[in-house]
């Protein structure tokens, strides 16, 4: 049993001796190793996604997941998708979630090059970078409908698994649920997420119910 921690990649000596003191060995050493390198992989085709893909890292943050984040785009640092293929591979990602608006290419492209699974993100192309543009040109002109279909049209044997528009954060619960399958902790904070969602929804209802719906729309959306 100690061998096999030991064999964890990132255990350290502390932690080690924690785990010796242990009754339940191999589960402690399980939720030690995954607070402990990152498991996920965030990229997005541009900076201007990253106030969207944000959320996703705040999910994963949350549940104390380590990801690594990036900038790669498909179109204009095709090279570098290529590379970043590699290096998820190489750091052992269990999952990458990418991000990208408009012709969105990166999420597709990127599982063409790895076995890891890709989240795509579709996102509503919202660029105020550069100040002289109008408000128009911000916006991408489909809504994000256009990246929505790049990213899950994908063609038979090359599959990706899509969130709806500016989801980044339903993306990190689902790498959460995926991850979750290997580390049993997170399957109990999965369970506890689920059940604080289903208080607070009836929390609200309660509040509806006393106020009246006129006097909750008032006073809630002020
Ligand atoms: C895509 O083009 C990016 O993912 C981004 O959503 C969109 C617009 O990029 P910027 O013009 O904001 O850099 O590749």
């Amino acid at each position: 049993m100690i061998e096999h921690i030991i064999k964890q990649q990132f255990i350290s000596p502390i932690n080690l001796i924690l785990a010796i003191i242990d009754n339940n060995l191999l589960y402690f050493s399980i939720i030690v190793s995954y607070t402990k390198k990152p498991l996920v992989g965030i990229i997005m085709g541009s900076s201007s996604d990253s106030r969207i893909m944000k959320d996703a890292a705040e999910i994963l943050d949350k549940f104390k997941i380590k990801h690594e984040d990036q900038i790669v785009s498909a179109h204009r640092t095709p090279t570098r998708l290529d590379e970043y293929a590699k290096h998820a591979e190489k750091m052992g990602f269990k999952i990458i979630i990418a991000g990208a608006g408009g012709a969105a290419h990166l999420p597709g492209m990127i599982a063409s090059h790895t076995i890891i699974p890709v989240i795509g993100v579709p996102i509503m192309v919202y660029n105020d970078k550069q100040s002289k543009k109008t408000d128009n040109s911000k916006f991408s002109s489909f809504g994000g409908l256009d990246s929505l279909l790049s990213i899950s049209e994908m063609p038979s044997g090359s599959p990706v698994v899509a969130v709806g528009i500016n989801k980044a954060g339903n993306a990190g619960i689902y790498a959460m649920k995926i991850l979750a399958n290997e580390f049993p902790e997170l399957k109990k904070k999965l369970k506890q997420h689920k059940s604080d969602q289903h208080d607070s929804v009836v929390k609200e209802s309660d509040e509806l119910k006393k106020q009246g719906l006129s006097k909750f729309v008032q006073k809630k959306f002020k």
